[in-house]
């Protein structure tokens, strides 16, 4: 298999995670973001994932996957062991309640094309990923004071985990205030230093702080 990544993507983080955990070897494509306007908007890259993004993971036979939760969803499956969901239905849904807070609440409103737009517009891009990514700390810290155990969600590692450490990562890089969700920050610190998790962090990539 093939991951097109970045090194400091979160969603590029997600999948690394998740091939760590289910003890899955590949090949590290790094795709630079940044560097001459982007290689995500180059033509060989828009053919492997038309909204321009990555991660994108290509498998043996060719097969093309995009949008980590995807992925990570096609790797579970493929791949049972470890889960990354919980037996218990409605711990299920609170580890999912967790991830597309993450995934479609907090996440896109700091990837790159937002912050470029609205740097274009002028606006406080600093301000606005404080307000969104501290809006959606809340919220898990609140899942985290019902539901934690070892872990965001009970006492297993899950999709939950796989989607906060990247995103206390991200939310440390753009120096939002922490202090209001204590809990998190415990459960997120913790689960950061175990091995698939510390081995995939974006300072120990490749490509990382290449420019
Ligand atoms: N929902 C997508 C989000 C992917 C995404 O936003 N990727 C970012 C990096 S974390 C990206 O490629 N940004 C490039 C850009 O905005 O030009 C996923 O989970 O895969």
């Amino acid at each position: 298999m093939k991951l097109y990544n970045y090194w400091r993507s979160t969603s590029s983080w997600r999948v690394r995670i998740a091939l760590a955990l289910k003890g899955l070897a590949y090949d590290y494509v790094a795709v630079h973001l940044v560097r001459d306007g982007g290689e995500q908007h180059k033509d060989t890259y828009r053919g492997k994932n038309p909204m321009e993004q990555v991660p994108t993971l290509e498998l043996d036979d060719g097969t093309l996957l995009r949008q980590s939760l995807a992925i990570i969803g096609y790797l579970d499956e493929k791949h049972p062991s470890p889960p990354l969901l919980p037996d218990d239905l409605k711990l299920r849904a609170f580890t999912r309640e967790a991830a597309e807070i993450m995934n479609s609440g907090m996440q896109p409103l700091h990837n790159l094309a937002v912050l470029e737009r609205l740097r274009a517009a002028t606006m406080d891009e600093k301000a606005w990923t404080r307000h969104f990514v501290g809006r959606g700390l809340m919220a898990l810290e609140a899942i985290a004071q019902e539901h934690a155990g070892r872990y965001l969600v009970a006492d297993a590692v899950s999709l939950a985990d796989i989607c906060l450490i990247p995103q206390i990562y991200a939310a440390r890089r753009f120096d939002v205030d922490l202090t209001g969700c204590p809990l998190l920050v415990q459960i997120a610190d913790r689960v950061a230093a175990e091995p698939a998790f510390s081995s995939t962090h974006p300072d120990r990539q490749p490509d990382a702080n290449k420019t």
